[in-house]
């Protein structure tokens, strides 16, 4: 894969990792040739996976080879571009720097932001986890605050435990439905089901259902039914749903009370949800809403799933908990073909309750006083924490494996913030929109240069398995892994990054464990572990390494498991939550439509992206690949808008320019726009694709989140859209050509 590689490189060896881009975290075989790739495939022997991966995945050594990959230490210039420097000239700056701002304003002016690809590094999340205990700092930020923090808040509230999740057991149920998430694309999301497509696709074979609830017809629901919904109206329908089963006495009331508390306060918060109003808000016919509540709960095992667009509307915390509900109350929680808790490795469910490190509301945050969730603060807070001053403003930032500036809500105004900072680092492998603003760029490692250890994902994956693999390849000279980095910033800074206190007292006396003997110890020490000899066939890293490959730990998860992984000293799961009854009179409140912003807007993903990144590898560009806004015909006809129109997109708090796309895939009244384009910064080829950030037509102000979760709406906002450009004939064609090959 490299036409460089010498001819006497000696043997070609094959190596088992995990994929360590996104959350279905694929087996893969690589043939190695000393320090060069030879190919990347699929690992066929793969428990979970079973011999599936995507092109990003394969194609990930293009990454690896990135002419713009960065690769050696950058500084940031008064002028804005960058000079190289040796990293201990960075280090040292940075160290004397950070301890300055500590010393002026304390360590609670410090914030980290780790983003998306850091759970797939446990060992630089370890640091970053410890470097934010020992500067007893509340800005620590996570990717999760755009993404998944309503399943934190709601698994907390009902389970007592955040990361005590359920997920939808595909490889048995008879029905699913699926709400705002297409897994078929992005392989799936909090339910790691190897090769999903084929395993959704199962459930139709042994004929059963799947119903794909979403405002776009999309690359799942073009396999299955698809039912079209407004966008942001999913608590609605949810909510509906739980109030048919009350009244046509469909509620398993035998099973909740083995499960569940607080049953009477779910039959009461529904009321609101009559199938009229659940008809006008989501424009599912009420008849159509009542007849999916019968046979979900009338199939002989049924999942309700709902993904990242039933995640980041305004009532995401609300919706995830209806689900909840919903499966409970249908008889599906904790049961073969329900939803289920997953059996992982490593214990972390325990781990980070027990040590204090997870939980909610247990302080706010300084500015706006959004509760903490995992004990960390909403990305949408970070811009105003930098703005306002006073005690524990936020003065120095640094980014770990994220693109805030492109990821995040409210548009520019966190780049602006950016400038106000007196010290911004940013570790990633590109001069990303957020890197190029940072006074100093560190390049780390990539997944295929370090330990592969998929912990995160273990926790609700398919068939529980182990895999700790070590690096498959070698780094380029000049970058360094991000645990190193960390680790090295708080030496040069006097600080001792543990999220344990005795391990940083132990730190101070001179004594630290690296996170790869701390994990190992919690492998070691967990349901699967070796307990240090004292049971011989349990699991440790050194057996992982030797094993050269995952191993199945069993067949799937085990059922009939919720009392005893319950968290609330009841083992029961509760169900009253009067939070809930706030958002629903939040929700009953919001008028249907905005009639100045008459469409709502939705944001989606594409096969070949990841995220805001993944747009500089060729391959994964080809066919030139642009942004299309997807526009329904109804809702372009009127205003004479043509497939490759220039158009302009207005929400509340922003406009973007964008080429249209007409399409029946999407509902009338919806638009649908991919995220992550509209680059800045040194990866040429994805500054080059064009395009717009979908997130300028977002705000972070509180009032525009779920306010339980503070997650930031970066879904199904409204919008209005005028014509600004015609097309020109050679236009078309180009783009015409270009959507056949995307
Ligand atoms: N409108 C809209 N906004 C969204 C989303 C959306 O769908 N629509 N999705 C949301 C979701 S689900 C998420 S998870 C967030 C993601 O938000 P972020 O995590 O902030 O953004 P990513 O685009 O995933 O950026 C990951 C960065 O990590 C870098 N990187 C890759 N590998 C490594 C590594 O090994 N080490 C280091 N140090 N860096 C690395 C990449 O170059 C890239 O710059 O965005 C959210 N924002
Ligand atoms: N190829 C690829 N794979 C990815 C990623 C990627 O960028 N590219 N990103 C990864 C990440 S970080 C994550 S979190 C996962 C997410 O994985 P999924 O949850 O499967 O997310 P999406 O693919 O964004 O699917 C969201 C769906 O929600 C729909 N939708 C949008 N708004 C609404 C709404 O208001 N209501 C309803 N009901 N539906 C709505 C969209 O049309 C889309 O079909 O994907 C991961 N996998
Ligand atoms: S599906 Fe995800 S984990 Fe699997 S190869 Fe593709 S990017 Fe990697
Ligand atoms: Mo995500």
């Amino acid at each position: 894969m490299n036409s460089n590689a010498p001819a006497s490189a000696g043997p070609i060896v094959r190596k088992r990792t995990s994929c360590g881009i996104c959350e279905a975290s694929c087996g893969l075989a690589i043939d190695v040739q000393g320090d060069q790739i030879i190919s990347m495939r699929p690992d066929a022997e793969h428990p979970n996976s079973k011999g599936f991966a995507c092109s990003k995945g394969v194609q990930f050594h293009y990454v690896r080879d990135d002419p713009d990959r960065v690769r050696e230490p950058l500084r940031r210039r008064a002028d804005g571009s960058f000079e190289a420097v040796t990293w201990d000239e960075a280090l040292d700056d940075i160290g004397r720097r950070l301890r300055g701002i500590i010393r002026e304003h304390g360590g609670e002016s410090v914030g980290i932001y780790g983003g998306n690809p850091i759970v797939w590094n446990y060992a630089a999340f370890s640091l970053a986890l410890g470097m934010s205990a020992a500067l007893k700092t509340r800005h620590t930020y996570l990717a999760a605050s755009v993404d998944i923090n309503n399943y934190y808040v709601v698994n907390q509230l009902l389970y007592g435990n955040n990361f005590l999740s359920l997920f939808p057991d595909v490889a048995h149920t008879q029905f699913m439905v699926i709400l705002g998430g297409n897994p078929v694309l992005s392989h799936g999301s909090m339910m790691t089901v190897g090769h999903v497509r084929e395993a959704l696709l199962d459930i139709t074979r042994r004929n059963g259902r799947v119903v794909v609830i979403d405002p776009r017809r999309n690359e799942t629901a073009q396999l299955f039914e698809h039912l079209p919904i407004r966008p942001d109206s999913d608590a609605w329908l949810v909510a509906a749903m739980i109030r048919i089963a009350f009244e046509e006495g469909l509620v398993k009331h035998d099973v909740v009370a083995i499960q569940a508390s607080g049953l009477d306060f779910v039959h009461q918060l529904v009321e609101v949800a009559t199938l009229d109003r659940a008809e006008a808000e989501t424009g599912i016919a009420g008849a159509r809403i009542a007849q999916l509540t019968r046979d979900f709960i009338a199939a002989p095992s049924a999942a309700f799933y709902g993904r990242w667009g039933a995640s980041l509307g305004q009532f995401s915390t609300l919706t995830k908990y209806l689900i909840e509900v919903f499966n409970l109350v249908s008889g599906n929680c904790d049961r073969p073909g329900g939803v289920v808790f997953g059996h992982s490795m490593i214990d972390i469910e325990k781990l980070m309750h027990g040590s204090g490190q997870i939980g909610y509301d247990r302080w706010r945050t300084r500015v706006e006083g959004i509760p903490e969730v995992i004990g960390s603060a909403p990305l949408g807070t970070m811009a105003v924490e930098i703005e306002t001053a006073g005690r524990g403003q936020l003065r120095a930032l640094f980014v770990s494996h994220g693109n805030p500036a492109a990821s995040g809500p409210g548009g520019t105004r966190l780049e602006r913030a950016f400038a106000q900072l007196d010290l911004l680092v940013s570790m990633d492998p590109y001069l990303t929109e957020t890197s190029r603003l940072a006074h100093y760029v560190l390049p780390p490692t990539l997944w295929l240069e370090r330990e592969g250890f998929p912990i995160f994902t273990m926790a609700h994956t398919a068939v529980p398995y182990a895999q700790w693999s070590e690096a498959t390849v070698p780094p380029p000279e000049g970058v360094r892994e991000d645990w190193w980095i960390l680790n090295e910033i708080c030496r040069r800074s006097g600080l001792v990054p543990s999220p344990f206190k005795l391990l940083r007292g132990l730190g101070k006396l001179g004594l630290s464990l690296s996170p790869q003997t701390l994990t190992d110890a919690a492998l070691r020490l967990g349901s699967e572990g070796d307990w240090f000899g004292l049971r011989p066939n349990g699991l440790n890293r050194a057996k992982l390494v030797a094993a050269a490959g995952p191993l199945k730990l069993m067949d799937h998860p085990p059922t009939g498991v919720l009392r005893k992984r319950v968290a609330h000293r009841d083992h029961l799961a509760h169900l009253e939550q009067p939070l809930m009854r706030a958002e629903i009179l939040r929700l009953a409140q919001r008028p249907t439509l905005d009639p100045e912003y008459p469409l709502r807007i939705i944001s989606i993903r594409e096969l070949r992206s990841h995220n805001t990144w993944l747009h500089n590898v060729p391959k994964l560009m080809a066919g030139d690949r642009v942004q299309r806004l997807r526009i329904h015909p109804q809702d372009a006809r009127p205003l004479r808008i043509r497939n490759g129109d220039s158009v302009r997109v207005e929400s509340r708090f922003g406009a973007i320019e964008v080429m249209a796309w007409i399409s029946d895939e999407v509902m009338p009244g919806t638009l649908a726009l991919p995220h992550g384009w509209g680059h800045r910064g040194g990866w040429r080829r994805a500054v080059a694709a064009g395009g717009a950030c979908f997130n300028d037509l977002t705000s972070d102000a509180a009032a525009a989140s779920d306010l339980p979760s503070g997650q930031s709406q970066l879904t199904g906002l409204p919008v209005r859209i005028s014509r600004i450009g015609r097309r020109t004939a050679e236009d078309a064609t180009s783009q015409e050509s270009a959507a056949c090959l995307s």
